[in-house]
């Protein structure tokens, strides 16, 4: 009889000890879960002679490759690039040969620096003239819940094509999915006015701009040579 009644008052404690554990976790298990997410994002390609007539490339050797994909995910304070802003070396080199160094090494240094969290790199190309989607998954923290990606429109002078400062999160909440134009963008480290235009490095270096030459735009359009479509997925 007391036997069995301690036993009932261990399992009353142990079953109150479990409820109060319980209370106090449910509220920091939910803020874990949104303090950081995953998320998997698609390159769908669109750049090919129907969409883009102008100078295609399509005497190159490569009929035209988006190359694979570099970014980061960040804060405020980090631009991998933006409108008006001139070109760093890594920027430079990723649109003018399709290199992911020193952009890889620019981004690290701004991880160690607290700007940057996440380095992405997508590990396939884009080859065209039919180009398949590629794919990437990546962490990203609600401290630092943006992210920029660019790669290379090869051949070119220094054309790239990307997304900058993308916010995954809005009102204290992750986005479910979001679809983003990745349009055309010209360093602004190389003169050169076509895809097959020789080499003409410039001297200052210019400010990185959209591109809206005849050869991106249509009707007076920019027409995009693709979309990153980014879905929340479990976490990794
Ligand atoms: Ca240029």
């Amino acid at each position: 009889m007391h036997r069995f009644s301690s036993i009932a008052r261990v399992g009353a404690v142990f079953g109150a000890f479990a409820l109060a554990v319980a209370i106090h976790q449910s509220p920091t298990q939910a803020s874990d879960v949104e303090a950081s997410a995953t998320y998997r994002v698609v390159f769908v390609p669109s750049w090919n002679p129907t969409n883009h007539p102008t100078d295609y490339p399509f005497s190159h050797a490569k009929q035209g490759l988006l190359t694979p994909v570099i970014g980061a995910t960040h804060g405020k304070d980090f631009k991998l690039f933006a409108a008006g802003m001139k070109p760093t070396p890594g920027l430079e080199r990723l649109s003018e040969m399709g290199k992911h160094d020193p952009l890889d090494a620019e981004i690290r240094k701004s991880i160690q620096s607290g700007k940057a969290s996440t380095l992405i790199e997508f590990a396939d190309a884009s080859p065209g003239p039919v180009h398949p989607p590629v794919s990437h998954t990546f962490h990203i923290e609600a401290s630092q819940s943006m992210v920029s990606l660019a790669g290379m429109i090869a051949p070119s002078p220094d054309w790239f094509y990307g997304v900058s400062a993308v916010e995954l999160r809005a009102g204290g909440k992750w986005a479910a999915s979001m679809t983003v134009d990745a349009f055309a963008w010209d360093s602004g480290g190389d003169t050169g006015t076509t895809y097959m235009s020789e080499d003409a490095d410039t001297m200052a270096k210019q400010a990185t701009r959209l591109l809206d030459n005849d050869v991106f735009t249509r009707n007076g359009h920019r027409v995009p040579v693709g979309v990153f479509i980014f879905t929340r997925v479990p976490s990794m």
